[in-house]
C-alpha cells in the first residue's frame, strides 16, 4: 500500500528534470473547423503529437463537415490582433504558422505582426484559399494584401497544385509545370516554397521544395481511397513544429511529410460515418 501511495505522490509531482524539460511553442494563426480535421485544431493536435506546445489566435469561425462549409463568420481584426499581442507578449514562441486568415484585415495584421514584432521568428504559411470540398475560403480579395504584405516574410511557403496555379496564374498540371512554377514563385515572393504535388497522377505524392536556388524532392507512397480533409494543415503545422525543434527546414519537411502520410493512413473515417448517417435516414 506505502509503495502505491509513493507511486501516485510521483505522478501528482513530477520530477524536477521532467518539469524543467519545458518543450518548445508554435503558435497558429487560423481558422476554427468545427468538425476539427483541418484549422487550429488540425494545428493543436499536430503540435501535440510532436512534443510543441501549441497556441492559437483564431481568424474565424466555420461551421462544416467535411466537403460541406455551411457558415464562415470573421473575427475582427481587432480581436485577432487582441490574441497575437498578447501571446506573443507572453510566451517565448519559436515558430509559427497561419492557415485560413479569412479576409484582407486579417492578413494585414498578421502581416503587421509578423514584419514588426516577430521578426525573427520562423513563418510558415499556408495559403489556405479553397477547401478541400471545393469551397471558396479565402476572401479574394485577400490575396492581394498576402502578396504584398505578407509571403515576402515567409520562411516557407506551403501551396497545393491549385494554390500554385491561382499565384502563378498558369494551371499546373505535371512534373515540368510543377518545377517552373515553384521556381516562379520562390523568386516573386523572395521565400522558399513547398509545392505539394499530391492531386498529381502516380503513385507517389510528390513535393518539391525550392530554397537557395536549390530543388529537393520529398515523395511518399500515394495513399488511394481516402476522403481526406485538413491534410495542408497537419503538413504545415508539422513542419512548424520541426522548426520550433530548430531542425533544419529539409529535416522538418521530411519528418513532416512521414507524419502526414502516417496519419493518412490511419485517418478517421468520415465517409463511413456520412454512409450510415445516409442509411438511418433513407
Ligand atoms: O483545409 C483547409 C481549411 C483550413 N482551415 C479551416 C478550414 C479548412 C477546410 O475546410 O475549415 C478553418
Amino acid at each position: 500500500v506505502r509503495h502505491e501511495a509513493k507511486e501516485n505522490a510521483e505522478r501528482r509531482t513530477p520530477n524536477v528534470e521532467s518539469r524543467t524539460q519545458s518543450p518548445p511553442i508554435a503558435l497558429t494563426i487560423a481558422g476554427s473547423d468545427s468538425s476539427a480535421g483541418a484549422g487550429v485544431q488540425a494545428d493543436l493536435k499536430t503540435f501535440a503529437a510532436l512534443g510543441v506546445y501549441g497556441l492559437n489566435a483564431v481568424t474565424c469561425i466555420v461551421a462544416e463537415t467535411p466537403g460541406k462549409v455551411s457558415r464562415i463568420e470573421a473575427v475582427s481584426a481587432d480581436m485577432l490582433r487582441e490574441q497575437i499581442e498578447i501571446l506573443a507578449n507572453n510566451f517565448p514562441i519559436a515558430a509559427m504558422k497561419t492557415g485560413l486568415l479569412y479576409s484582407p484585415e486579417n492578413v494585414a495584421v498578421v502581416a503587421e505582426f509578423a514584419g514588426k514584432n516577430a521578426k525573427g521568428i520562423p513563418l510558415v504559411l499556408d495559403p489556405v484559399i479553397i477547401a478541400s470540398g471545393g469551397q471558396q475560403l479565402l476572401q479574394p480579395e485577400a490575396i492581394e494584401f498576402y502578396e504584398k504584405q505578407l509571403f515576402p516574410r515567409a520562411t516557407l511557403i506551403t501551396p497545393n497544385l491549385d494554390e500554385a496555379a491561382t499565384l502563378f496564374g498558369e494551371p499546373v498540371k505535371d512534373r515540368p509545370a510543377m518545377e517552373k512554377a515553384g521556381r516562379a514563385l520562390a523568386k516573386k515572393y523572395g521565400a522558399s516554397i513547398l509545392l505539394k504535388g499530391g492531386h498529381l497522377a502516380g503513385d507517389q505524392a510528390i513535393d518539391l521544395l525550392f530554397a537557395g536556388g536549390k530543388i529537393t524532392e520529398f515523395a511518399a507512397p500515394f495513399v488511394r481511397g481516402v476522403a481526406t480533409h485538413g491534410t495542408g494543415c497537419t503538413y504545415s503545422a508539422a513542419i512548424t513544429a520541426g522548426l520550433a525543434r530548430d531542425l533544419s527546414l529539409e529535416e522538418a519537411i521530411e519528418r513532416a511529410k512521414k507524419f502526414v502520410t502516417e496519419c493518412i493512413a490511419h485517418h478517421f473515417r468520415w465517409d463511413e460515418i456520412e454512409a450510415l448517417n445516409h442509411s438511418a435516414s433513407n
